[in-house]
């Protein structure tokens, strides 16, 4: 299917630009390109905490998305007393005391997807999903 010169040497401009843009972010996560030996990528992309806020009747955000290695940090901070507690068997060592005012962390080492609720209100539920980059 032939097109206008014109056209194609824009578009042709265009795809040069974008590809250098391109290259140019993937220089700075070598990862992307799936080649580089293993470890190379944890070292650039080193292990976060995530905080969830415990509300009176919710955790926010009630689901998440973190990469194995990362921690979360549960805080509470309000008048009735709430704990984090794993449902089923791969979240069994979520398990925190209760607390109306404090904080509880947990690090996150195996992808798998953790379900949890607060003991107490067990309306009050969460997700953590732990993905590999
Ligand atoms: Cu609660």
């Amino acid at each position: 299917m032939p097109r206008p010169r014109r056209a194609a040497t824009a578009a042709a401009a265009g795809f040069t630009l974008v590809a250098a843009l391109l290259s140019g972010c993937g220089s700075d996560d070598a990862g992307t390109s799936g080649t580089d030996a293993p470890g190379t990528h944890s070292q650039q992309d080193p292990e976060a905490t995530v905080t969830v806020f415990v509300e009176e009747d919710a955790f926010s955000p009630a689901e998440i998305t973190i990469k194995p290695g990362d921690t979360v940090a549960w805080h509470f901070d309000g008048d009735l007393p709430h704990g984090v507690q794993g449902i089923g068997d791969k979240s069994m060592g979520l398990n925190s005391p209760l607390f109306e005012v404090g904080d509880w962390s947990y690090t996150f080492t195996a992808p798998g997807e953790y379900r949890y609720l607060c003991p107490i209100h067990p309306d009050m539920r969460g997700t953590i999903t732990v993905a590999e980059a």
